[in-house]
């Protein structure tokens, strides 16, 4: 059974330029503008934050929220396009210096979930179930800073509120080591599909892999996908690369390194990926150096890479490939694989 691949990507993958080092190299791009250029790239399925959908959305109501996200709804379909997935933007308000779900205050803990219930709002208005969160700032800086169980209890007690909030959503939880936390409680796939069990519908809790957030974790990413495809837990993926352990690159898909990529395409192609709906989503960054008028070919590029890849592993000789595992030529099989690469 192969895979069966539409693509998406955030409006956060069209950016401007800025790093921790220095401002804004390009001009911004209104978010209206930016899902004009979807089609053009070969998208047709749109990632969100709560806010690229309302912006400012906690200076307004529950209503003004649903109606505004109604709109978007409306010029999406517009467009052709569809929402993968909303989620919801914790790490940057003030209530969310400490974290969001695991802060040791109270009331902050249930300002996040409040938002994340907002959240929901947002993406049921956008026509998706789909919830993925990154728990940015839900780790410490040091050690003694929070209690580690607790703290994962408190993340529970967030999913279970989500859960609650509405019968048909769906949690993508993507895990990533580090950044902007020295740790984070949930590092790992691993670490997210046990959350799920935690709480009383882990049928609804799923996750999202992303390449880069694999590897500063020191895993191969295209394991990390079989683990959560053996669970059946592998709703979407954030594909992109990562040039040895330093902060999160967000870099063109296999730009670093071509056969782990080729890994990652063939596990999702082997395993089915695509036939309940799920998205390859690309989370890449233009490089700062980048001109406006070029900024985006990162995201075709991406795909186009994706596609040379699938192609590259539906050629190969499965037979052959089985016959020199069961002889244990593993030196045969990786020049095999390095051949197929390079086209020789
Ligand atoms: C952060 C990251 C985010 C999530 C969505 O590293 O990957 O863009 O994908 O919140
Ligand atoms: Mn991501």
């Amino acid at each position: 059974m192969g895979g069966t691949f539409r693509f998406s990507f955030g409006p956060w993958n069209i950016h401007e330029g800025a790093d921790p080092f220095g401002p804004q190299v390009r001009e911004s791009i209104a978010f209206n503008d930016k899902l004009k250029i979807y089609k053009e790239l070969g998208f047709d399925g749109v990632q969100f934050h709560d806010d690229d959908a309302v912006p400012e959305m906690n200076k307004l109501s529950q209503t003004q929220i649903i109606s505004e996200a109604k709109a978007v709804k409306a010029g999406l379909d517009d467009k052709g396009l569809t929402a993968e997935f909303v989620a919801p933007r914790l790490w940057e308000d003030p209530r969310t210096i400490d974290g969001g779900y695991t802060s040791n205050d109270p009331k902050l803990r249930e300002y996040a979930i409040e938002r994340s219930k907002r959240c929901i709002d947002i993406a049921k208005a956008l026509g998706t179930d789909n919830i993925v969160l990154w728990l940015a700032r839900e780790g410490t800086y040091i050690r003694e800073a929070k209690d580690s169980v607790g703290a994962v209890e408190k993340i529970v007690e967030a999913l279970q509120a989500m859960l609650d909030y509405d019968p048909d959503i769906r949690i993508m939880i993507e895990s990533k080591p580090n950044e902007p936390m020295d740790h984070t409680y949930i590092p790992t796939i691993g670490h997210a599909i046990g959350l799920g069990l935690l709480t009383t519908a882990p049928e609804r809790i799923g996750a999202l892999i992303e390449s880069a957030h694999a590897l500063l974790a020191g895993l191969d990413p295209s394991d990390e996908m079989g683990y959560a495809l053996a669970h059946k837990k592998l709703w979407s993926v954030h594909l992109n690369d990562q040039n040895g352990l330093k902060f999160d690159q967000d870099k063109t898909f296999g730009s670093v390194d071509l056969r782990r990529a080729l890994n990652q395409v063939r596990i999702l192609d082997q395993y089915g990926f695509g036939s309940n709906g799920e998205w390859v989503g690309l989370d890449v960054k233009a490089m700062r150096s980048q001109k406006a008028e070029v900024a985006c070919k990162h995201l075709a590029n991406s795909k186009n890479i994706f596609l040379k890849l699938l192609a590259v592993s539906r050629s190969l000789d499965e037979a052959k490939i089985e016959q020199l595992r069961a002889e244990r030529d593993y030196e045969e099989l990786e020049m095999y694989i390095i051949g197929a690469l390079l086209n020789k």
